[in-house]
C-alpha cells in the first residue's frame, strides 16, 4: 500500500452468531478508529442485533462486505463467539492474501475452533484484558 495512505481495517465480529461481546467490539473498533479507516464499524453498532437488518438484502450484504474486504489492508476479527460469518469472512481474507489478526478473550466461553488455532496463516492474540487486545493490535500494525 502507498505510504501514508490511510490503513483500510477490516473488523469482523460476530452478529447472528451471537451479540454477547457487542460491547467488546465497541471498544475495539474505536481504538482501531485511531488507526486508519474501519470499513466495518457497524459490526460493533447495538442497535444491529441477530434479528434485524440493514434495510438491505443478504445479498447486497454479501457483496458489500466482500469488496470491502478487497478493499482491507488489515483483517482483524474478533472471535470469541463463535460465528459462521466471521470464519467465512477469515477464510476469504486468507485467500485474498490479507493479514489477518485473531482476537480471542482467554474466558470465552468456547473453545477456539482448531480451523483457526491451528492455521498457520492467522496471527492469534489470546487477551484477558482490553489493555492486552490493544497490545496484540500494535504489535500487529507495527510489523505490516
Ligand atoms: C442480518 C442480521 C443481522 O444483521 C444482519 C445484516 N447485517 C450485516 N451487515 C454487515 N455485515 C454483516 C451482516 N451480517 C453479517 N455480516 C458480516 O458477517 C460481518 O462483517 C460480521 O463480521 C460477520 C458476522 O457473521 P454472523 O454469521 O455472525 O452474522
Amino acid at each position: 500500500m502507498d505510504r501514508g495512505r490511510e490503513r483500510n481495517i477490516y473488523f469482523a465480529g460476530a452478529i447472528r452468531g451471537g451479540r454477547e461481546d457487542v460491547r467488546l467490539y465497541g471498544e475495539l473498533v474505536s481504538h482501531l478508529t485511531g488507526l486508519g479507516r474501519v470499513l466495518t464499524s457497524h459490526v460493533a453498532d447495538p442497535r444491529l442485533d441477530a434479528a434485524g437488518d440493514e434495510g438491505i438484502s443478504e445479498a447486497a450484504i454479501y457483496s458489500r462486505d466482500m469488496a470491502w474486504l478487497d478493499s482491507a489492508d488489515l483483517v482483524i476479527a474478533e472471535v470469541s463467539t463463535p460465528s459462521l460469518g466471521v470464519g467465512y469472512e477469515i477464510a476469504a481474507a486468507e485467500a485474498r492474501g490479507k493479514r489477518i489478526l485473531c482476537l480471542f478473550r482467554s474466558d470465552a466461553a468456547h473453545t477456539l475452533s482448531a480451523m483457526i488455532a491451528g492455521n498457520p496463516a492467522l496471527r492469534i492474540g489470546h487477551y484477558s484484558t482490553l489493555a492486552e487486545a490493544k497490545d496484540h493490535i500494535a504489535r500487529f500494525f507495527n510489523e505490516g
